[in-house]
């Protein structure tokens, strides 16, 4: 069958839910600077799913307090943004100097936090007398970096970043001064130095754009297969997650970390943020919580995913805007320390009970009009609009539809139109695909999805004017299409299927 799942009940997970969770937060904290509320924290609600909820943290933001209130009541893990990096550390050959490293171990020590190294060896920020140093060197220099540091922070550290972004976005490895000496060889050279130093320390590979399905995660599952295979000590892969809400959400994050998984790796989400281009709006922000709680989401579904790091939790200390000129609002609350919708978002992805009189379920109905009134002609032009009957926005990426026909005799490929919504046709997506097995009345289904938007509570898509023929142009016989009425206004369809995260949330299937 290639039927989707069927929807088993459960908390609605949209952004709206968020958005009452927003206000009662917002509510503990008018008047003043964030401070813990009596709500559960973030890394509460996460410890109840068997994760944690970490941020990074600099040393320079301690001394904001406001900020520390912060940090050291909602976070349970802690990731030091730059002290424990290699210009810190090892400024000079054999100079260490582990004050700044120290500082966040103390801190987190004193906020029963744990603390994620980061990291041991890196292209960047990395003193130039490593570069400087004879290829044979290298090798012996790295080994003793990793040594020195992580027998420094021998219990302090639970899990290290020993290597981070070692691929190049077509998944071919970086060039470094560590891989020119030693090629790929010096990930393993790294891992073992670093397991020497510290057996107790999860070990981690890291890297950005392998969140998702693609050629740079095919090369880190390659990579740690590999290594793997050799008996290389290696517990875990960090997917940073800078995201962006102006590039699409990464594709099949769950089933990318679950094939992580399935080689018995842990997985965290390192360094979870989400940028837009200045200035922020509503529907970026909006978007930027669907972001926000599908990453959630994707970790707490797969067992060995550990838990979720963001890169900062508030604007006032994101590296974003220094980097991406005109871009930032990439973190969960506001330069002012006011929690933002992607913050609710999160919490209603850990689990947090609604207690804005939410719908339950997540509940959406179709409605359709027959737009076509020939039977027997070369297209079919079904109406749809879809109504959020729930308490709980929506996130219309997770949304897809099945109108059933049959496709009688011709061509066995399509083409699908839509020509006209105020959601804007650019936003709708469609295609055509067998049934299997095929049902009566319904051999093909028209599918329908979104590439982004939200539904409030009560909001309709409005009106989405779809057509498909055959590309022979082959006339059909609508007579017995399983989802086809006469309607000529719209009206509810309980033959026409709506899903949300593929599990069926409204209609009778074929
Ligand atoms: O947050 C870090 C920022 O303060 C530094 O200026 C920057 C320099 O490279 O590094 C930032 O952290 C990076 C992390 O170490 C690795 N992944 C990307 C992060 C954002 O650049």
């Amino acid at each position: 069958m290639d039927l989707m799942k069927r929807r088993s009940g459960g908390r609605p997970a949209g952004p709206h839910a968020l958005l009452i969770g927003v206000l009662a937060l917002g509510t503990t904290l008018l008047g003043g600077p964030a401070v813990a509320s009596p709500a559960p924290t973030l890394h509460e609600l996460a410890s109840a799913q068997g994760r944690y909820f970490g941020s990074a943290t600099d040393n320079s933001e301690l001394s904001d307090a406001a900020y520390t209130a912060v940090l050291g009541s909602e976070f349970g893990q802690i990731t030091p943004g730059n002290s424990m990096k290699w210009d810190t550390t090892e400024p000079v050959r054999g100079r260490f100097d582990f004050t700044k490293g120290d500082v966040i171990t103390d801190f987190a020590r004193e906020h029963g936090q744990s603390v994620r190294g980061h990291t041991l060896v890196w292209h960047s920020q990395l003193p130039s007398w490593v570069g400087a140093l004879p290829q044979a060197e290298v090798e012996p220099a790295m080994v003793d970096h990793i040594t020195e540091e992580a027998t420094h922070y021998r219990g302090e550290v639970t899990a290290w970043d020993v290597v981070n972004e070692p691929f190049n976005e077509d998944g071919t490895f970086r060039s470094s001064p560590f891989h020119d000496a030693m090629g790929s060889d010096y990930i393993a050279t790294a891992l073992r130095a670093a397991h020497a130093a510290d057996p107790e320390a999860k070990l981690y590979l890291n890297d950005y754009n392998i969140e998702g399905l693609g050629a740079k995660s095919d090369a880190m599952y390659a990579l740690v297969s590999e290594l793997l295979d050799e008996g290389v000590p290696l517990d875990g892969v960090g997917m940073q997650a800078h995201l962006a809400v102006q590039y699409g959400f990464p594709y099949e994050m769950r089933a990318n970390m679950q094939r992580f998984a399935d080689l018995g790796l842990d997985v965290a989400v390192t360094e979870l943020d989400v940028r837009m281009q200045l200035p922020a709006d509503t529907a970026k922000l909006a978007t930027q919580s669907t972001y926000y709680q599908r990453v959630v989401e994707a970790c707490l579904a797969v067992r060995r995913c550990v838990g979720v790091t963001v890169w900062d939790w508030t604007d006032k200390y994101s590296w974003v805007p220094s980097t991406f000129p005109g871009q930032g609002a990439a973190n969960l609350y506001d330069e002012s320390l006011l929690p933002k919708p992607a913050l609710a978002a999160v919490r209603t992805a850990l689990g947090e009970e609604d207690d804005g009189g939410g719908s339950g379920g997540t509940t959406l109905k179709a409605l359709y009009r027959n737009n076509d009134s020939a039977v027997r002609d070369n297209q079919i032009k079904p109406g749809l609009q879809l109504v959020n009957t729930g308490g709980a926005a929506v996130s219309l990426q997770d949304v897809t539809v099945r109108y059933w026909f049959t496709g009688e005799n011709g061509a066995s490929t399509y083409s699908t139109w839509c020509d006209w919504s105020p959601l804007g046709c650019s936003t709708v997506t469609s295609r055509v695909a067998g049934s299997d097995p095929a049902a009566a009345g319904a051999d093909h289904f028209l599918e329908v999805g979104f590439r982004s938007g939200s539904l409030a509570p009560g909001a309709s898509t409005g009106e989405i004017q779809l057509r498909l023929n055959k590309t022979d142009w082959s006339n059909f016989d609508e007579s017995d299409d399983y989802s086809r009425t006469g309607a000529t206004s719209y009206a509810d369809a309980t033959k026409i299927a709506v899903y949300v995260d593929g599990e069926l949330a409204w209609g009778v299937e074929p």
